[in-house]
């Protein structure tokens, strides 16, 4: 092993190992033909660091790891600094990238992004491939492995030990979790390197910040996103999508973000708009904003294949297109028909294309959203580009589709926020992608793409969104009512009550379906949906809190039990309910007709929200859960900002009051972060930060306060202490 600029590398049979140290608690270890480490893709974010090394016998000691090497076949054994084995290699293959780890006491796996299935994926396999679902048909099955996004990073957990692997390779990759053979962990890649960093923490939560250092952690959003937002594929005109925003207006419903879909173009064309059924466009935007609502845009990768078309010509003129091997555009075919695709590995295209969003926003177009950006492409068997397609990256490297396909949608959504930076430097862009690959949180938010309005995929979403938390993603979540087919009342109530507490929160339906607006079915229907709305907006401050997180330590907002119970075995598995930041429990009812559901509670004191009721902890109970209650309950030494008012943003206004609702029985401590909730002033220190100290006490517990700092207005804050029993 001789140690050199970067980091330490070791001559194997046929390969060179390359160990480089990305942090005390991040290690890489990548294979090479020759001496050259191999380059990165776009995900990785973090440097390099010196770690400072020493031998002992045959093991190298840094960071906090131990390192064992077998000289020949280049096998390495991971260790943590107290000499406690974290992963042994049994195969390692450098050409055909790929290896295979002993399974040692891992209880469960999670991660790998937008996955068909329950929380732990212990026993599964899995291909990481972005790919439009409904091409698949049927969508949304454990059966279809392929999503559409391809985030190849998994953590193996244990009350024991914890640690992530992320492999850094865009091709398709496949990872096995002991499914084949019950003590084998594998995975392989269809090209490129095997090159993949270790991940160690004392905890699942600094697996998941570790892995935030190396991708990035997601930017603050605007706190208006974190409203309710109503779409539709597709709001056909000016006057139905106002007619929309009218009734949410008269039925009392916050909602802050409206949607066109791809209707709103002329002939499907990106960039232009169909000026019959959308006249008076720009006035059309002018309205909806000065009632309150943001308005998001699809524009889709795919640029219709016309003479005359300004974007098709432009692009062409300048080669920003996808090219065949033989250097001809590429024709595929979306909803435009023939269509291109531009090649946004490229800055100069993405430039261009970030250019492209100019008029859109001029017009008061406000976010955008990607979609079909995996790219979906009708024309081939594989619903995408063919793997020789040719991309060209900077500095004239050059790409085969098979490398590019899954950083293909993490380039679009790049291209797209970085225009948004550029064209409205006054506000957070609000990006939404459907493909993503590893480090795609920096730019956009996500959804998890074509679900269906059934009571199936209400319940699949939570494990989905859970393991996409684990991967870095925190603002996301799923179409509210499903997608496609006709959702029902009790499914809509259902899926709102969870949506709510889910930070991307959309009611989105597919065209040809029934209506799926809270004022389509019953009044019960629409109250309880109402209710639930009005709720999400009582949590604002809360959620936006959480989002705040998330960009400083990569700790998605909503998790999974284990995430703060991993000495709790039931927290490994528990896929129905799942915890918001770390003291609120929530637990969506996921089955028709059901007026009670089983709650686990972790160890400790908890209280139900809704009747104050004190329950101890550390046992499963059950609970009524009739349509209109969504079962949800609060760990004793929680802090929970609640807005009173509904701060959407037609009555917005600066926040002028908050109540910090604190739950007695045991010590409490919470930061509460404010600022402008809309531009980037808090990068100048405008906003304000309070430290807010729950002492328990059987008698009198007490709450302190302390400003940490006071750059922005602070409302006036009323504090409630929810007692034990006794108090
Ligand atoms: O194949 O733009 O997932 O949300 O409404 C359909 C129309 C294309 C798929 C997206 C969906 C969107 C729809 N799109």
């Amino acid at each position: 092993m001789k140690k050199n600029d970067t980091g330490f590398i070791i001559e194997g049979k046929g390969a060179y190992l390359h160990i480089i140290f990305y942090g005390e608690n991040i290690v890489r270890f990548a294979y090479s033909k020759d001496k050259n480490v191999p380059s990165s893709t776009v995900a990785v974010v973090g440097k390099p660091v010196e770690a400072g090394e020493s031998f002992k016998s045959n093991r190298l000691l840094a960071g906090n790891f131990q390192i064992e090497v077998e000289r020949e076949k280049l096998t390495v054994k991971v260790f943590d600094r107290s000499g406690r084995l974290l992963n042994e290699d049994l195969k390692v293959n450098a050409k055909k990238p790929g290896v295979e780890k002993k399974r040692l006491s891992e209880t469960g796996f999670y991660g790998n992004g937008e996955k068909y299935t329950w929380l732990n994926q212990l026993g599964y396999s899995t291909v990481n491939y972005n790919s439009d679902v409904l091409h698949h048909n049927p969508i949304h099955h454990p059966q279809v492995q392929e999503m559409h996004t391809a985030i190849p990073f998994y953590i193996g957990a244990s009350p024991d030990f914890a640690y992530g692997i992320y492999f850094d390779n865009s091709y398709r990759t496949e990872f096995d979790f002991a499914k084949s053979d019950s003590n084998v962990i594998s995975f392989q890649a269809a090209g490129g390197y095997l090159d993949y960093y270790f991940m160690h923490g004392s905890t699942v939560a600094d697996v998941v910040s570790a892995y935030g250092l190396l991708t990035g952690t997601p930017p603050l959003p605007r706190k208006k996103y974190l409203g309710f937002h109503q779409s539709r594929y597709s709001y056909q005109s000016g006057e139905e999508l106002l007619t929309v925003a009218d009734q949410l207006r008269r039925h009392d419903i916050p909602c802050d973000v409206l949607y066109l879909d791809i209707d709103y173009t002329e002939a499907y064309k990106v960039f232009t708009v169909d000026n019959e059924r959308f006249k008076g466009f720009k006035k059309m935007i002018g309205n909806l904003k000065e009632m309150g609502f943001a308005v998001v845009v699809i524009i889709n990768p795919g640029v219709k294949v016309e003479e005359g078309y300004r974007v098709y010509e432009e692009g062409k003129e300048n080669n920003y297109f996808v090219t065949t091997p033989s250097g001809e555009i590429y024709q595929g075919e979306v909803w435009p028909k023939p269509a291109a695709f531009p090649d946004f590995l490229r800055s100069e295209v993405r430039h261009w294309w970030g250019e492209l969003h100019r008029e859109l926003l001029a017009c008061g177009v406000d976010g955008i959203w990607n979609d079909m950006n995996e790219p979906a492409n009708f024309t081939e068997k594989s619903g995408t580009l063919p793997d020789e397609a040719v991309h060209l990256g900077d500095n004239g490297i050059v790409f085969s589709h098979a490398e590019a396909h899954n950083i293909y949608g993490l380039m679009q959504a790049r291209a797209t926020r970085e225009a948004l930076e550029q064209l409205q430097p006054e506000k957070r862009p609000f990006v939404l992608t459907r493909a993503a690959f590893a480090g795609s949180q920096r730019y956009a938010a996500l959804w998890t793409g074509d679900n269906s309005s059934v009571w199936e995929h209400l319940e699949c979403s939570i494990p989905m969104i859970l393991n996409l938390g684990l991967s870095g993603y925190s603002f996301v979540g799923a179409d509210v009512g499903g997608y496609r087919g006709d959702c029902s009342g009790e499914l809509l109530v259902r899926w709102t009550q969870l949506g709510a507490f889910i930070p991307y929160f959309r009611n989105h339906s597919e065209i040809g379906t029934a209506r799926q607006e809270p004022w389509e079915f019953s009044n019960e229907v629409l109250d309880i949906v109402r209710k639930y709305i009005r709720l999400r907006y009582n949590f604002l401050t809360y959620i936006y809190n959480l989002m705040r997180e998330s960009t400083l330590t990569g700790a998605p907002a909503v998790r999974p039990l284990l995430y703060h119970y991993d000495d709790e075995p039931d927290a490994y598995h528990i896929s129905d309910q799942f915890l918001l930041g770390e003291g609120l429990m929530v637990c969506p009812v996921t089955r028709p007709g059901i007026t009670h559901r089983q709650v686990y509670l972790p160890r400790g004191q908890w209280f139900d929200y809704w009747t104050g009721e004190n329950l101890n902890g550390n046992r499963y109970l059950t609970v009524e859960s009739p349509l209109g209650k969504l079962p949800l309950f609060i760990r004793a030494g929680t802090i929970l900002p609640i807005d009173d008012h509904i701060y959407s943003d037609h009555n917005r206004g600066a926040q002028t009051a908050l109540t910090m609702h604190c739950y007695a029985g045991k010590d409490g401590l919470y930061r509460l972060y404010l600022d402008d909730g809309t531009s980037f002033n808090y990068r100048q220190e405008q906003y304000s930060e309070l430290e807010i100290i729950l002492k328990d006490d059987p008698v009198q517990p007490a709450v302190k306060t302390n400003i940490i700092k006071d750059n922005f207005p602070i409302p006036e804050i009323k504090y409630i202490i929810h007692h034990r029993p006794g108090q």
